[in-house]
């Protein structure tokens, strides 16, 4: 998978204390996170305003700057290693599925993606979001950009309108985010809705959409009221999802059923990748969160649901060790041992370990289905088994 290589690629410019997580933020690191380049040499560059490595790849490398302490050649290598790394890093940008979330202000945009990142507790301290303050959530390696139209501003005088191109090419998917119970907007609403989709013909773009019917709360959804807020707002968006042959679905959510979020991101992944790529996302997520060298996903009977290594050799190590530890384990059953729960070889020569966990039961078959991670921190994995249950596992079951 490109995505992998293009990471590990990445990494091995870096010092290893490095962590990594956001891909685009990479380029705002400062020169010294790069392998050989020392504390001293970057206070040198940033006396010459060179903070960053972006700042260090625009440096013309035919004629570098002269700094006192850094020889020629030294810089030279530098900027280009800098020059390197952005280019992959654009080229890893493109390889993402860039998520739009957009809508009103006060529809719910910032609570949604506060119960995605499990912050459900602090939704009602939010204020509103003001201007033009943009939001970003990483939803395992899909990055989602959140942002408000309405608010004070009209749409004509709005920043995101006046430059539509930085915001609106090479988005995979706009999820609009519509207040179910704020009928007194719901044109306003509507008007940029239609906005958006001229903006986005005029761009020769057609990204898929899902409109988020959102406050749709569970006490709600059994009144009258809401049955007629959901016709009025679909009868005045179909015809503009029909104009500009949208490939659109409703989906109604609230924040008080963390489940319907979760399903709309699923619904909104699934249009623009295959399963197993999102479950191979989920997993370099929990990987990487590990410092761990891979994951995967393999059932009891050999079925791999996905899986993330750092390289080809660490692939076949970990899908041939977990297979044949899970062969073992079932020949121990049919001899009458109880099946364990945690399997797991030590490799003490190597400095890693190989683990598997029984995390789920898979079918009416009830076949068990373990997290195998491949591992120099064996303990972190531990640490974080739970997490995964808890976080990733009703993802990844949307999926299976
Ligand atoms: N009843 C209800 N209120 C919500 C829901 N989601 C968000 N809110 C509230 O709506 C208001 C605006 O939410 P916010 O996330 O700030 O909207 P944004 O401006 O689109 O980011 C806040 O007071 C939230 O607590 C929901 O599902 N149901
Ligand atoms: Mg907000």
């Amino acid at each position: 998978m490109a995505l992998q290589e293009n990471l590990s690629k990445i990494r091995d410019f870096f010092k290893s204390n490095v962590s990594i997580n956001d891909i685009e933020a990479l380029l705002q690191f400062p020169p010294d996170t790069l392998v050989g380049i020392d504390q001293i040499s970057a206070e040198k560059l940033a006396q010459q305003e060179i903070n960053t490595i972006e700042d260090l790849a625009k440096i013309n490398e035919n004629n570098p700057p002269e700094i006192r302490g850094i020889p020629p050649i030294i810089l030279v290598k530098w900027i280009k290693i800098a020059k390197l790394l952005q280019k992959n890093v654009s080229e890893q940008v493109k390889l993402q599925k860039k998520l739009l979330m957009i809508g009103l202000d006060n529809s719910g945009k910032s609570s949604i993606l506060a119960v995605a990142q499990d912050k459900f507790s602090i939704v009602k301290d939010l204020l509103p979001t003001k201007g033009v303050k943009r939001e970003r959530l990483d939803f395992f390696g899909y990055p989602i950009i959140s942002w408000d139209l309405g608010g004070q501003i009209q749409y004509r005088e709005n920043y995101y309108f006046n430059k539509p191109e930085l915001f609106f090419t090479e988005v995979d998917l706009i999820l609009y985010v519509v207040d179910i119970q704020d009928e007194n907007r719901f044109e306003e609403s509507v008007n940029y809705f239609e906005e958006v989709n001229k903006i986005l013909k005029e761009l020769g773009e057609t990204p898929p959409m899902v409109i988020v019917l959102h406050k749709s709360d569970q006490d709600l959804r059994k009144t009258l009221r809401w049955q007629k807020n959901v016709a009025t707002v679909k009868k005045e968006f179909d015809p503009i999802i029909e104009k500009y042959e949208i490939d659109a679905d409703y989906i109604d959510t609230t924040i008080f059923q963390k489940e319907t979020i979760l399903q709309m991101f699923s619904i909104a992944l699934k249009k623009i990748s295959e399963t197993s790529e999102i479950i191979e996302h989920i997993l370099l997520d929990f990987s990487l969160s590990v410092q761990g060298r891979g994951a995967c996903l393999i059932s009891l009977d050999g079925l791999i649901f996905g899986s993330y290594t750092k390289d080809k050799v660490d692939e076949k190590l970990l899908h041939n060790t977990a297979l044949l530890l899970q062969t073992l384990t079932n020949f121990h059953k049919t001899i009458g041992l109880k099946q364990e729960h945690v399997l797991s070889l030590e490799f003490h020569r190597n400095g890693f370990t190989i683990r598997g966990e029984k995390l789920f039961e898979y079918s009416e078959l009830e076949i068990p289905v373990f997290l195998w991670t491949l591992s120099e921190q064996p303990e972190l994995v531990i640490e974080k088994i739970k997490y995964f249950r808890d976080q990733l596992l009703p993802l990844i079951n949307l999926f299976l």
